[in-house]
């Protein structure tokens, strides 16, 4: 599993006080932290008012290129935000993200072409979220399509499907998982992602259904998953996954988190 790190997040009422008070200390401890814990990409977005969006999220960014190697995953809503920070990332990353709403594809596909950044691609449009498997497979087609019209290949797009909460829709994993077969079938080197607290938006215990979230996507083939690589239940979760699936030889991967203390001890 790819991991990218979520928890350099202005919407964290922490994280947010610590952009308002500029506290540098704050987020270098965040960036090196996610990396130690595992993380392959650190996703940082602003979640700031758009006057300020830019210049917060450059600030975020040069503090995570002077704490860790990482790479970034730049997230925003607006893509001309995006544009304007792009030129700060030191190392090949990841944009989150593009949809087919509004001018995002023709603004980021473009800036993105001749490099090997690679791109999250939403599937939704100036609709929403679609209820359907077929209007999400029928929007990620579209994306692919565009992208590869801009040179970046499928194997550089992770689709995510935008799980709906359970609690609003019963089958919202039943149709996560035909969602990322179908987008699979079409182009088996795309990958699929997916952020993994929706899902029980609504619900007690949460981290309950997170986890076996977790570990169903991952069966259903999920690639990425937007993570706190901190939360220990997690990472335990998703090595034990993978070890059963038949992915970690010898459970060596498993083992090693747990005899350095990543697993199995509480925070
Ligand atoms: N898809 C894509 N990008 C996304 C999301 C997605 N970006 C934003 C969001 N969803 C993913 N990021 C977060 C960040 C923080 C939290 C949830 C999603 C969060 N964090 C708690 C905290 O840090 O206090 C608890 C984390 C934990 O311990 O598990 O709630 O879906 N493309």
């Amino acid at each position: 599993m790819i991991i990218i790190g979520e928890k350099i997040n202005g919407t964290i009422p922490s994280v947010k006080k610590a952009i308002e008070e500029r506290d540098e200390k704050f987020i270098y401890n965040l960036a090196v932290r996610q990396a130690e814990a595992g993380a392959d990409y650190i996703d940082v977005c602003a979640g700031t008012d758009p006057m300020i969006e830019v210049e917060t999220l450059k600030w975020l960014i040069d503090i995570v290129q002077d704490a860790v190697d990482t790479p970034l995953s730049i997230d925003s809503p607006n893509p001309r935000t995006i544009e304007s920070v792009f030129p700060y990332a030191k190392r090949t990353g990841i944009i989150n993200s593009v949809s087919e709403e509004g001018e995002k594809c023709e603004v980021i596909f473009p800036l993105i072409n001749t490099t090997e950044w690679q791109v999250i691609a939403l599937t939704c449009d100036s609709r929403g979220i679609p209820a359907d498997v077929q209007t999400r497979a029928d929007i990620a087609k579209i994306l692919v399509e565009k992208a590869q019209k801009n040179n970046i290949t499928p194997d550089r797009i992770h689709i995510d499907p935008l799980v709906i909460a359970l609690s609003t829709d019963n089958n919202s994993l039943i149709k996560f998982m035909e969602t990322t077969s179908t987008i699979k079938r079409l182009y088996p080197t795309v990958k699929v992602t997916s952020g993994l607290s929706n899902i029980s938006f609504g619900m007690p215990l949460r981290r309950i259904v997170n986890q076996n979230f977790l570990t169903l996507a991952t069966y259903a083939g999920m690639d990425s998953a937007i993570m706190d690589p901190c939360n220990q239940e997690m990472m335990a979760t998703l090595l034990a996954s993978e070890a059963l699936l038949g992915r970690d030889k010898f459970c060596r991967k498993y083992s090693n988190a747990f005899r350095k203390g990543k697993i199995g001890v509480k925070k």
